[in-house]
């Protein structure tokens, strides 16, 4: 089978859909740090659609670590398949948004290269939740990161997003080029403002003058992003190229679900994302706060407890006795009455459209890579929404749960005793922690010591730890799926 590329696109099948634009004529106008399955079925689709309009905003895709996308792509001249799926079956698109591929570590200068150039007129970020080297809990640098501290001392070959970023405003800022607007794509809280909180420390840290200006000229303007992208697997590499006629060495899976709402402040320009279905407001945090506390919050809480209970995917938790009734309560019980209005945004309507998507049979989203990360996820999606619960005088039932699971799943061992393979930045110190801990309650407590994670109040708030532990002592009893089951059937 001839590979994806170029010279095939005019071969596929008919109903394959792909770059209405000459592609030889596309510009580099957005420089995007973390090219993974996500940035491909949501921004690099979004401005696929609208670089017939205006060729101005080609990608450049970098890799700050492995070279697995570049390997795949660059014979493919950055073309890949979108296959939308659900229950109904499938559509593939081929994406050309992607218009160059690097991997950072290979070669540091020339990423800051493209970052400086003229024509670059949005950095744009998909490094997940730990890529901002920050402290989840506070959102602050992490001064003691080991990335920090690298790239504080080799500037000029960093490792890290903030440090890509930071050097490339500092060339451009000798060089008389304006800043570029910093795009954050992540499911961070406040995320442009965290962002750059961020990069004006670092900036600061490197010279007092740069992170002065950083503060006063760069713009980070916050995203809400959302759209479901579980990993690419043998079989959907062998589907998609078999639909193509083509073999595409890294197709990505979605539903057919997508969202983006952006802050509109791109002082040089941005592509006309609206006319591709995104929405542009004044205020990101309503949209942001909802769907961290709605969307992931259900999402972890899914996955630490369908994990437990042995469940592979999201959809097969979700077929199971209790889940979609205790999901639904954290969403309308729990979470929701935290959340300040979202223009347009109906919480009941909006839960129901949640169920549905995390139903969706034909996405194989796998509990285990939503359980990844939990230091770095947990604060935004699950501990703000119990802060602001108990500062109300109100119940955290279903959050305690969701929490405890997410204990529960640190140990490192599942119900049967079987190792699971935590990915995690602390796992090492969770591994630590949890060591010597036998029963729920030292258990809890050795991780409530994790203060980037739970900062120093809710550890001391005894409402909040009890909520917890009588959680976590239940889930040890009894097990995940029949704690789980008692949520009933879903109504
Ligand atoms: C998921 C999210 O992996 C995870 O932690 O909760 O990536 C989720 O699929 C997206 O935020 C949906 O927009």
């Amino acid at each position: 089978m001839d590979r994806l590329s170029r010279s095939t696109l005019d071969g596929l099948p008919a109903a394959v859909a792909r770059p209405a634009y000459d592609r030889a004529a596309l510009r580099t106008g957005i420089v995007h740090l973390g090219i993974g399955a996500f940035h491909r079925a949501h921004m690099a689709a979004y401005t696929d659609a609208v670089l017939a309009e205006d060729p101005r905003w080609g990608i450049l895709g970098a890799s700050l670590r492995s070279p697995g996308t570049r390997d795949a792509l660059a014979p493919q001249d950055g073309l890949y398949a979108l296959a939308v799926r659900d229950a109904a079956g499938e559509r593939v698109r081929v994406v050309g948004s992607v218009a160059r591929l690097l991997v950072a570590p290979e070669d540091p200068g020339a990423l800051l290269d493209a970052m400086s150039a003229q024509d670059t007129r949005i950095v744009s970020l998909t490094v997940t939740e730990k890529g901002y080297c920050h402290r989840p809990a506070t959102g602050e640098l992490d001064e003691e990161h080991p990335d920090v501290v690298h790239d504080l001392a080799r500037p000029e070959a960093p490792r890290s997003a903030p440090g890509f970023i930071v050097e490339a405003l500092r060339r451009r800022r000798a060089a008389g080029l304006p800043f570029f607007a910093a795009l954050c794509c992540d499911n961070l809280p406040h995320n442009g403002a965290t962002l750059k909180r961020v990069l004006v420390r670092f900036a600061a840290l490197r010279d007092p003058a740069l992170g002065r200006a950083v503060e006063a000229e760069l713009r980070c303007p916050s995203t809400m992003v959302d759209r479901i992208v579980p990993a690419t697997t043998e079989a959907d590499r062998d589907g998609v190229s078999a639909a193509l006629g083509a073999r595409d060495a890294w197709p990505i899976m979605t539903e057919p679900f997508t969202q983006w709402v952006i802050e509109d402040d791109f002082p040089l320009g941005r592509p006309a994302w609206d006319r591709a279905g995104a929405t542009f407001v004044r205020d990101v945090a309503p949209f942001e706060l909802a769907k961290l506390r709605m969307l992931n919050g259900s999402h972890s809480t899914l996955a630490y407890l369908g994990y437990l209970a042995g469940h592979e995917t999201v959809a097969d938790a979700m077929a199971a006795p209790g889940f979609a009734a205790l999901v639904r309560g954290l969403m309308l019980d729990e979470a929701a009455p935290t959340l300040p209005p979202v223009p347009g945004l109906d919480p009941a309507a909006y839960a129901d459209d949640l169920i549905r998507r995390f139903e969706n049979p034909a996405l194989r989203h796998r509990t285990w890579q939503i359980a990844m990360d939990g230091t770095q996820k947990l604060p935004q999606r699950l501990l703000g929404t119990a802060r602001d619960r108990l500062a109300a005088g109100a119940s955290i039932d279903r959050l305690a749960l969701g929490i405890a699971a997410w204990m529960r799943y640190a140990c490192g061992r599942d119900e049967r005793g079987a190792p699971i393979d935590l990915r995690d930045p602390l796992a090492d110190e969770l591994r630590r922690r949890t060591a010597g801990a036998a029963g729920a309650g030292p258990l809890a407590d050795a991780l409530f010591g994790l203060d980037t994670v739970f900062g120093r109040d809710l550890p001391a708030e005894p409402r909040f730890t009890q909520a917890v532990v009588a959680a976590l002592s239940g889930l040890m009893r009894d097990g995940a799926a029949a704690t789980v089951a008692r949520f009933g059937d879903r109504v």
